[in-house]
């Protein structure tokens, strides 16, 4: 259901005299940067789905074609521009912390490993799953900036000689420690919390959500599509993040 024009108002009104704004972003914020989302049309990837690559497992079994995987998407990302929907944050969180002059009154929450949130300018970033642009060790546990496209070696190995995996977390693996504990305390103190392009399925994240309506915060749900939060929100706006995120400035 898509809530009437005036509900934007009432929204802005929110976001304009409130002292604490938590996101969450997923990869639909990303899609119209031209990053493929992972589980709308052409979020596939040669028939696989992130469920089959995005795990330890699937790393073991096979590092070369996971790190196919993300070697074509750092290309994709490496081309990619912040759009709209990431500017409009950006500033938010300046128009925020400006009114408030206080940091922890904005908090941006992402799913997201392609880092267009701090290229678009967004400063106080938690990023749950890491970064794509790192890279870890397998084996002395070095974590490095990597940003060659394409990889010259595939799958990529340490100067000490063992396998290079992504920064990044997969399915079965914890989030960071201080990542987590930053965004639910930022959840849970949030007045109002904008969902924006996730589908809501990945825990613990998705629960980051239920967590701010629980402690009383006013939500806003912005998806092209339904999302099992839905239900739940004070606003739903049925539309893209590039096209509804710059009304609330
Ligand atoms: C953990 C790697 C425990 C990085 C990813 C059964 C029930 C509940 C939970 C579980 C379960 N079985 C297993 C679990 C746990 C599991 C989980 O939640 N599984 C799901 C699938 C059921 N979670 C985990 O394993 C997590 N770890 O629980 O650890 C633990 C604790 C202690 C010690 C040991 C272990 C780890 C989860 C992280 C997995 N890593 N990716 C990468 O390669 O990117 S998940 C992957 O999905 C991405 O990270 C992505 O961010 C995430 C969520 O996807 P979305 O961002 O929402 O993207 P999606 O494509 O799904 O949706 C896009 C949305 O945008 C859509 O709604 C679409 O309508 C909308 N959209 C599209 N275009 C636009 C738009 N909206 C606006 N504008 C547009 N233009
Ligand atoms: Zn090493």
């Amino acid at each position: 259901m898509t809530q009437a024009p005036f509900d934007m108002m009432g929204l802005r009104q929110v976001v304009h005299t409130t002292d604490s704004i938590a996101v969450l972003t997923g990869a639909g914020i990303s899609a119209e940067s031209g990053v493929p989302t992972f589980r709308g049309t052409g979020g596939l990837w040669r028939d696989y789905s992130a469920e089959d690559l995005a795990t330890p497992e699937a790393f073991a079994r096979n590092p070369r074609l996971v790190w196919e995987w993300y070697d074509w998407r750092r290309g994709i990302i490496r081309q990619a521009q912040p759009n709209p929907g990431h500017l409009a944050l950006a500033a938010l969180e300046q128009q925020t912390v400006g009114r408030c002059a206080n940091d922890a009154s904005f908090t941006l929450i992402t799913q997201n490993v392609d880092g267009l949130h701090e290229r678009a300018g967004s400063r106080s970033v938690l990023k749950l799953h890491g970064d794509i642009w790192l890279v870890r060790c397998t084996g002395c546990g070095a974590v490095e900036r990597n940003d060659e496209v394409p990889l010259r070696e595939l799958p990529p190995r340490c100067r000490c000689g063992a396998l290079l995996r992504p920064g990044v977390v997969w399915f079965g693996e914890p989030l960071p420690r201080t990542e987590w504990a930053r965004a639910y305390e930022a959840s849970r103190h949030a007045r109002v919390m904008l969902v924006v392009g996730t589908s809501a399925v990945v825990y613990p994240a998705a629960g980051l959500a239920e967590l701010a309506r629980a402690a009383g915060a006013k939500l806003a749900i912005i998806n092209t599509g339904e999302t099992p939060l839905d239900s739940a929100a004070d606003w739903v706006f049925r539309g893209t993040a590039g096209e509804t995120l710059p009304q609330l400035l």
